[in-house]
């Protein structure tokens, strides 16, 4: 353990213990003797939160007086995860508490898995935003995060009969690690109609009225630091209706439906997160959500800021607000209506304070997946943003038509309108033009939105608008938490926990890479976590697996890009040549166990087709006399973030094998390499910058490069003679006679790479994935080389730290200390 403040720890586990019970006989009024495992969770939880909101308050307090620029990150996806060992981890003594608990009765492990995730986000970019706020509060910046109270995070996804059934998630029933701040209130304005007017001096002014208001209230969440005493806010917003309880005219006239039925209208905005990457879009309640959280985010930015008395061209000084993908791209419209509405400034004035507060960070390429509303829509719903939209767009027009003056094509791609029918606002081009930087978040990304989706404005604008910056995860959750024997074993041999905040430090172990006893430690940890995975796979799916096996894991959504199909056609391929084989051959196999999970958005059928093939095959292999610990294949359900702090750390090789050029970053990749597991992965996202830092002989890249798939889609389109891969014939051939269920329920996602183009190109990477798969399984069979690439991996993992993609920012985008 390492010593931090003594003001707010526990000294003893004494003092720890009559704390835990004060909090379940009291706050929580429960009896000592129908105690029962969650009610010591609450106790253990209400005991730390007591240490950490002292921090908090410290902290806020010291912000207030300093008056610091704050950087402010919008993102309506927070996946969070569990709070307690964080927060453990963070004020200390948890060592103290595991005795603590111990007398009580109880094991630390049960207690922390008494906590429900906080799962306010769909994927990567969700656990992005949560592995910032870990690094802004560890390097002290002042920062808060906003986003929306959801009364049901991401869905739980249940298995039934194979297939995905999405369950509601109510994560709200105990959550010690809120705070309501009924007093912190924003009303904000839907609807009505803009009336313009001149004042005495001639001066245009708009009016917004009549409209309706739903009030948003505050709810804040302490974010610790490690090893600091920074304690930083996380503000959810809750929506209500903004008269209070009911409408008491109606209310007293007897209309109780009426009154209750407005009263739930107002709160079903901050009801539930949208489980959709972007299949569900254009929905009404989608924009008023986004807006709504805007509004109330941006109006509590600005009511700060304007307690500092500070001149308005002051504020790009004092605020810096970073989009996490499109989703908050109204706040500029909205930081506009403010100024010129409220706060009666010019224009171009206006215009430039903006430009210099937001950055902007895109995280996907993918055409379908960029957002657009459609004009009637945000007309109806935000008709003054409509026309400050327009206003933005026009001068834009001018600036592009006097700059450019010979490409008349130019004006119509650039412009934020959308020219069909009905028109459409293109979120991401307001964005960009809103933004002093735009970033992508890995290399290949960054160089690809400046070639694709924003090349004109490269153009227009010149190369420095744009950057990149990696993307990176937090050494705390990932590896100290995650796998605390891993990192106590590296604390032992660089002498403390420094790593945990410089993770470059890492590759100091990369002397002991010959270390016999290290490495029998290190081989000995990686072989306890897959034991601890089989426990678990045993447990909730009752699969027995054997944990010398190679564990084989893609966890992931499951979208066709990332190409689960890729995954399990190898499964299947790899079952066809078991089957053909001798049972004296089959003794020379290396036995191997596919380990997968995921959600589908509920509404996309090919993913949860690929889902059914998973578990179908599943279903035939592993009960399969002939083959046996040979092969098995395991669908974990409901992959979620404390579920991959178990996964994560019991990999021998990850997939990370989507179609070069469409996964941004990918970050469970770092995860699985930190943790001292290999990668099969394409050339595609951060996979690239890993290999460049690892090493390529500590990876198995495979398959065709992003600047081939053009072509080679082009090809299959309309070269006549595109032909499946021989190998993966086969196995189309297998799942058309049936052999894993009704061949019916597969035929769409077998015909989309037959008949439809294979789009994803699963057809031209399948040899050389299944050839790179053999070679895994050659090289896995000398683990003593196999054990050297995964130590020199971990020890050359630093640069994937998400400290360093925050300083990254502070500095390049930022421009905070
Ligand atoms: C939706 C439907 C069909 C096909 C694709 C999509 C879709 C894909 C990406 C929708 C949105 C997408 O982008 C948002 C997103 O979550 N991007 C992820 O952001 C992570 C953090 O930067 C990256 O690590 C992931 O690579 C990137 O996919």
């Amino acid at each position: 353990a390492w010593k931090k403040f003594s003001a707010t720890e526990f000294k003893t586990k004494d003092e720890f213990e009559s704390e835990v019970v004060k909090h379940i006989e009291t706050t929580l009024a429960r009896s000592l003797f129908n105690c029962d495992e969650a009610a010591a969770y609450g106790g253990v939880a209400l005991a730390f939160r007591d240490r950490l909101v002292i921090e908090w308050n410290r902290t806020q307090q010291r912000q207030s007086s300093a008056d610091p620029k704050r950087v402010y990150y919008l993102s309506l996806e927070f996946l969070m995860g569990r709070a307690l060992d964080n927060a453990m981890l963070n004020v200390g003594m948890k060592d103290v508490a595991k005795e603590g608990l111990g007398e009580l009765g109880f094991r630390m492990e049960d207690v922390i898995s008494q906590e429900r995730d906080a799962a306010l986000g769909n994927g990567g970019l969700g656990r992005l935003a949560a592995c910032f706020l870990d690094s802004l509060a560890t390097l002290n910046y002042p920062a808060w995060g906003y986003a929306l109270r959801y009364k049901y995070g991401i869905f739980k996804q249940e298995i039934v009969d194979g297939y995905q059934v999405e369950v509601p998630d109510y994560w709200l029933d105990f959550n010690p690690w809120e705070f309501p701040r009924h007093d912190v209130t924003v009303d904000v304005q839907f609807y009505g109609h803009v009336r313009k007017y001149m004042d005495e001096s001639g001066k245009q002014i708009s009016v917004w009225e009549d409209g309706e208001l739903v009030t948003a209230v505050a709810y804040d969440a302490p974010i610790p630091g490690f090893g600091t005493r920074t304690t930083n806010n996380l503000r959810l917003w809750s929506s209500k209706a903004s008269h209070g309880e009911f409408d008491f005219t109606k209310f007293n006239s007897g209309e109780y439906e009426a009154s209750v039925a407005e009263q739930q209208r107002a709160e079903t905005i901050s009801a539930v997160l949208y489980p959709n990457d972007s299949l569900e879009r254009g929905k009404e309640l989608r924009l008023k959500q986004q807006y709504f959280w805007c509004a109330a985010s941006l109006f509590d930015i600005v009511r700060r800021f304007k307690k500092s008395r500070k001149a308005w061209k002051e504020f790009p000084n004092q605020v810096a607000i970073q989009l996490n993908d499109t989703h908050p791209t109204l706040a500029i419209p909205e930081l506009m209506r403010i100024l010129l509405d409220q706060e009666g400034l010019e224009w171009d004035e206006a215009w430039s304070i903006v430009q210099k507060t937001f950055g902007y960070t895109n995280h996907t390429v993918l055409p379908e997946a960029l957002e657009k509303w459609s004009v009637p829509l945000v007309q109806h719903l935000l008709p003054r943003h409509l026309q400050i939209i327009y206003d933005i767009n026009l001068n834009f027009m001018h600036y592009v038509e006097r700059n450019f003056p010979k490409d008349r094509e130019m004006l119509g791609r650039v412009s934020i309108i959308e020219e069909s029918t009905p028109k459409m606002v293109r979120m991401a081009y307001l964005a960009v033009i809103g933004s002093h930087k735009v970033n992508g978040v890995a290399e290949l990304h960054s160089d690809l939105i400046k070639t694709t989706i924003f090349k004109d404005f490269v153009k227009i604008y010149g190369p420095d608008k744009f950057t990149n910056v990696t993307n990176g995860i937090t050494p705390r959750r990932w590896l100290h938490q995650a796998n605390p024997r891993l990192s106590e074993l590296i604390a032992s041999k660089l002498g403390g926990y420094d790593f945990l905040r410089d993770l470059t430090l890492l590759h100091k172990i990369e002397a002991y890479v010959d270390d016999k006893e290290f490495r029998k430690e290190f081989q000995e940890i990686k072989y306890a976590n897959k034991v601890r995975l089989a426990k678990y796979t045993k447990e909730a799916h009752g699969i027995s697996v054997n944990p010398s096996s190679l564990f084989d894991i893609q966890v992931k959504r499951i979208h066709e890009y990332k190409r689960q199909q890729l995954n399990i056609f190898g499964v299947i391929y790899r079952y066809l040549e078991l089957k053909d084989m001798s049972p004296e051959e089959r003794k020379k196999v290396q036995p191997r166990v596919s380990f997968f999970g995921g959600k589908a958005a509920p509404g996309y059928w090919m993913a949860k087709t690929i889902i059914h093939l998973i578990n179908q095959v599943g279903a035939v292999v592993n009960n399969d006399k002939d083959i046996g610990d040979l092969l098995k294949v395991v669908f974990l359900e409901d992959y979620n973030v404390s579920k991959a702090e178990i996964i994560c750390p019991a990999s021998d090789i990850s997939e990370h094998i989507s179609t070069a050029g469409t996964e941004a970053s990918g970050t469970s990749n770092m995860k699985f390499v930190l943790n001292g597991g290999l990668v099969i992965g394409t050339c595609d996202g951060a996979n690239i910058e890993i290999t460049r830092e690892i090493g390529e002989d500590n990876i198995f890249l495979f398959g065709n490069l992003s600047e081939d798939v053009e072509d080679l889609r082009h090809a299959h389109t309309y070269s006549g003679d595109f032909a499946i891969d021989p190998k993966l014939e086969r196995v189309f051939a297998v799942i058309r006679a049936g052999r894993f269920g009704d061949a019916a329920q597969f035929s769409a996602l077998v015909n989309s790479i037959v008949e439809h183009g294979d789009y994803y190109l699963v057809s031209d990477d399948f040899a050389s994935y299944i050839d790179t798969q053999k070679l895994i399984d050659a090289a896995y069979k000398d683990q003593e080389a196999w054990l050297t690439k995964t130590i020199t991996s971990v020890s050359r993992m630093g640069f994937f730290s998400s400290d360093r993609c925050i300083d990254e920012y502070a500095e390049m985008i930022w421009n905070v200390e």
